[in-house]
């Protein structure tokens, strides 16, 4: 899943594709290079961002939308709004991926009857506030529970079970050391197909020292070390180099 952030302050790169042409051309190349989904957002969820409207965020994302249709490749969009992921729909997106696994009211209504595919994710707290101290009796129980009980929540809101990924929301009001359980056991989260977000994430600067810019190789080992886990999809924004990461694992695991 190629990260497509039509944003001006996303963590990472923040401002590079918010200009439409821009991040339709980006959207394009992550396809190129293998990307198998595109996850397009109009709206940071970095720590400390500030939430945009409504209005804002669709004019992000709808002109970028219109002119990816003739792509091959589902199309995610990355929003806990559900009058945007009406919209998205309505513009062609197959897959609704939200960091509130669909808790505002009326977001399980905005998709249920759509057909779409939906990422629920485990979040503690807001991201205005989330990585002030994030604490956790068991962090693996928690994420585990939650995402229990929000798939079944999706399913009694007519979700079908084949429709439903799950993730633990990696950075989400967690530390480098919950962020650390979580992906040493991430196997025992859930038996749904589970994503995996570490590119490019602050548990990376903690780990190296390096900053945002010049995280690619700890990302292609935190992939890897997902893809053994049992990650079924990686959230990356460097889908070139995480295709060779699952190149070579793919032929390590085949090994008679
Ligand atoms: N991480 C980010 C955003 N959305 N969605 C899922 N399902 N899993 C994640 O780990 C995840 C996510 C943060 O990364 P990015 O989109 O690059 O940054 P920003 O939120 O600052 O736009």
């Amino acid at each position: 899943m190629g990260v497509v952030n039509i944003t001006p302050d996303s963590f990472s790169d923040g401002g590079r594709f918010l200009d439409p042409d821009a991040a339709v051309s980006h959207a394009r190349q992550l396809a190129a290079e293998g990307a198998d989904i595109l996850d397009v957002g109009g709206e940071s969820t970095r720590p400390g961002a500030v939430p945009v409207s409504e209005q804002q965020e669709l004019e992000r994302l709808l002109p970028v939308l219109q002119r990816l249709q003739d792509l091959k490749i589902p199309v995610s969009v990355d929003t806990r709004r559900p009058a945007v992921m009406k919209a998205v729909l309505a513009a062609g997106a197959s897959m609704i991926n939200d960091v509130q696994a669909l808790n505002e009211p009326y977001a399980l209504e905005a998709v249920a009857a759509t057909g779409c595919a939906v990422c629920l994710m485990h979040m503690k707290g807001q991201p205005a506030t989330m990585q002030q101290e994030p604490r956790y009796d068991d962090v693996l129980r928690e994420v585990k529970v939650f995402l229990k009980e929000v798939v079944r929540k999706a399913r009694f809101a007519g979700i079908g079970q084949d429709r439903i990924v799950v993730d633990p929301g990696f950075g989400f009001g967690k530390t480098a050391a919950h962020n650390m359980t979580l992906l040493r056991r991430l196997n025992e989260l859930s038996d749904l197909p589970i994503v995996a977000g570490l590119s490019r994430k602050s548990t990376l600067g903690k780990l190296t020292g390096r900053p945002v810019q010049e995280r690619l190789a700890g990302s292609l080992a935190l992939a890897l070390l997902a893809l053994e886990r049992g990650a079924r999809i990686l959230r990356v924004h460097d889908v070139k180099e995480t295709r060779d990461v699952i190149a070579v694992w793919q032929a390590y695991k085949n090994e008679p």
